[in-house]
């Protein structure tokens, strides 16, 4: 009875002093490629998800009338699906209240199974690979459009726009580049564009002269490439090296990126290039110019495409934690699907099936080292 009054006092004491009391912990998963050849792309993901954490921290979390810290499980899948799965079973034996990942649909596919199976939400700031949500899990949401709307975007700029009439169709085998490519063939095909050849590289080529000299002899106005940076801006370097100096180039957000810059080492083809991406550019989102601003001043120099959409990745999470008063899944589930919240890149709310309502596309295309967006 004495050391329960004891205790009590001591609160109280603290309470009346200011003297914060021990915090809950909520565990959130981060998850993304932060070694190999798309690290850049992770390590920019993984600023986004530092940046909404430690901002969130600094304000104070609240859920259910306790306070929360936010811990980030911050891993590394390598862009390889073999260790996207084991990854996403690790942070689901950590019991992490939720996911922002993971990268690529190549990992995020199959590691969504596995948060379905421990019923823990997934948000995914870059995959688009539509088949992500066709599985209709609860636990599953994507935050910006998915392939459809870009391979399909893309082909009607190609017909529609640049009067393109022979596309030659390059992917890398990839869960991401196979499915871009897949939907830029079908509606360009629709639009009357002739696909005079296709070939196939993988994500850790480098050499695609042999795939680019049989394209060149098919005469082709315009290369669709399915895939990332790390192989589209050798590739374009390499384009230039066979003459192939006047030919559009297409590609979806996985070739979108600042380091695209960087990888095509000067090619005078870098121009030629014209790319998609799941969102509006950052000029046109409701918070991206005073965000970007703020990005930079934290992590100079490292800005590629995602990191807005896994910031707002981050606070739509807590956000439906504060409104189910529960960091539990089965608890704030719900929320999350009936998500009404303005962040940086728009005004987040989901279809059904987890997908992005009325998500925005953007063109672009690079001159000298910008990358200019085109509506
Ligand atoms: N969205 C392009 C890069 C990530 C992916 O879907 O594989």
């Amino acid at each position: 009875m004495k050391n329960k009054l004891k205790i009590t006092v001591a609160a109280a004491v603290a309470l009346a002093s200011g003297i914060a009391l021990a915090q809950e912990v909520v565990k959130i998963g981060h998850v993304a490629p932060v070694s190999g050849a798309q690290a850049a792309y992770g390590k920019d993901n993984e600023n986004g998800a530092r940046m909404a954490v430690e901002e969130m921290n600094a304000a104070g979390v609240m859920i259910g009338g306790k306070k929360y810290k936010i811990e980030l499980l911050a891993e590394d899948d390598a862009a390889d699906p073999k260790q996207g799965t084991a990854v996403a079973q690790k942070l689901c034996d950590s019991n992490v209240a939720g996911v922002v990942g993971h990268l690529n649909s190549g990992t995020t596919i199959p590691a969504s199974r596995i948060y379905n199976n421990c019923g823990v939400a997934m948000i995914t700031p870059s995959a688009t690979n539509p088949d992500l949500t066709k599985p209709g899990y609860k636990t599953t949401f994507r935050l910006l459009a998915n392939d459809n709307a870009l391979g399909a975007g893309l082909a009607f700029y190609a017909a529609d726009k640049l009067k393109l009439k022979r596309i030659a169709v390059i992917d890398d085998r990839t869960a991401y580049g196979q499915g871009v490519a897949a939907v830029f063939k079908k509606t360009a095909a629709e639009k009357g564009i002739t696909i005079v050849d296709e070939q196939f590289t993988t994500d850790k080529s480098v050499d695609f002269m042999s795939i680019l000299t049989a394209i060149k002899s098919k005469n082709p106005d315009g290369v669709f490439y399915g895939g990332m940076d790390p192989q589209a801006g050798p590739m374009l370097r390499q384009m230039e090296q066979l003459g192939l100096t006047k030919v559009k180039y297409f590609g979806g957000d996985g070739i979108c990126t600042m380091n695209l810059i960087k990888q095509a080492a000067g090619a005078k083809t870098l121009e030629n290039v014209i790319c998609a991406e799941g969102g509006a550019s950052l000029d046109k989102m409701p918070g991206g110019t005073a965000w970007k601003k703020r990005y930079d001043e934290k992590f100079p120099g490292q800005f590629q495409v995602y990191a807005p959409y896994v910031y707002d990745a981050m606070y739509v999470l807590v956000d439906a934690m504060k409104r189910a008063g529960s960091i539990k899944p089965k608890d704030y589930l719900p929320k999350l699907a009936a998500t009404n919240f303005n962040g940086v890149t728009t005004n987040v709310q989901f279809e059904p099936n987890g997908e992005l309502k009325n998500p925005a596309i953007t063109l672009y295309t690079y001159k000298g080292d910008k990358k200019i967006p085109l509506n």
